[in-house]
């Protein structure tokens, strides 16, 4: 898998999902980096492609986001479809089967690029992304522990050691791809759903072939996703992800833009935004 850079308990199912993962014509693939704003894609993808149960005008007894986790109803292809104590088969899915990945686009199983699956890719501001990183990796420590200092994580993300490969590489892969074939790769932007919710859902309903009919259902699709709702439903409250061990809670944090400024010094604001421009010069992509 070149450089790119896989957690270790990961790697095995990495490499196996991308060799071995055959993609039907109606999926729709979730891709990511970490923390760019996945978890609220999770849930409205879901939501957009079955309204029947919990889109428009069901009540919460028919959402499967009260039963479940965004992060099972769209299992990650690497992890939880490929990964070691998986539960999910993929023969099982009804169709359309919905998955997620954090694999950088160079790596994606061949028959994601090849058939005409649809695949949305969500990004973010990296000083962000790194800054939800952190708190993310903080879940892990006990309270005795306390969070983790900023420097070191700060250090490996600027120097590209990230999960799934280096950041800026990972968004300029599928940013480059969505510029050829538009029609195969959504690009979102996770401040650009913040702006704009209403806007930004509207044209992830249309790429997916479910234009809404009505304003209202665009509102009842926000709602059952925001993350005020999310965060505080029960089965997401309580427990731990058991591929990751990550407390369910921890992919609900504050979702506000430029909340990097809490947590990074002017010096590290400035070295990141340097990287920034530098890698994306010249790809029409601002973040
Ligand atoms: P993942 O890579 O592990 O799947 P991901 O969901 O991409 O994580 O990132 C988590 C971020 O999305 C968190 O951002 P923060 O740390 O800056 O707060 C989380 O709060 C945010 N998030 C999760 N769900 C939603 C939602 N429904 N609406 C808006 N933001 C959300």
């Amino acid at each position: 898998m070149g450089r790119v850079l896989v957690p270790p308990r990961f790697l095995a199912s990495a490499m196996e999902a991308s060799s071995s993962f055959v993609a039907c014509d109606d999926d729709v693939i979730l891709a990511s980096s970490m923390k760019t704003g996945t978890t609220w894609l999770k849930a409205l993808i879901p939501c957009i492609m079955n309204p029947n149960s919990g889109g428009e005008c069901s009540d919460d007894d028919d959402d499967p986001l009260t039963e479940s986790h965004p992060n099972m109803l769209m299992p990650s292809v690497e992890i939880q479809i490929y990964g070691e104590n998986s539960t999910c088969s993929v023969s099982d899915m009804p169709s359309p089967r919905l998955f997620r990945t954090h694999l950088p686009y160079p790596t994606l199983p061949e028959t994601i690029k090849t058939s005409t699956c649809k695949v949305v890719y969500i990004t973010r501001n990296p000083k962000d992304a790194f800054v939800s990183l952190w708190h993310f990796l903080n879940t892990f420590k006990t309270a005795e522990e306390g969070p983790a200092p900023i420097d070191e994580p700060f250090e490996l993300f600027s120097n590209g050691v990230h999960p799934f490969g280096p950041f800026h590489d990972h968004v300029l892969g599928y940013w480059k791809e969505s510029l050829k074939r538009p029609e195969k790769i959504l690009f979102l932007k996770y401040e650009e759903m913040k702006t704009d919710p209403r806007g930004e859902v509207k044209k992830l309903a249309s790429y997916l072939g479910r234009p809404f009919d009505k304003e209202e259902e665009v509102d009842e699709v926000l709602w059952r996703c925001s993350l005020e709702r999310l965060k505080n439903l029960e089965v997401n409250r309580k427990g731990f992800d058991p591929w990751v061990g990550a407390p369910k809670s921890s992919y609900f944090r504050l979702g506000v833009v430029g909340d990097w400024k809490n947590s990074l010094s002017e010096d590290k604001k400035d070295r990141l935004d340097e990287i920034t421009s530098m890698k994306l010069e010249g790809s029409g992509l601002e973040l």
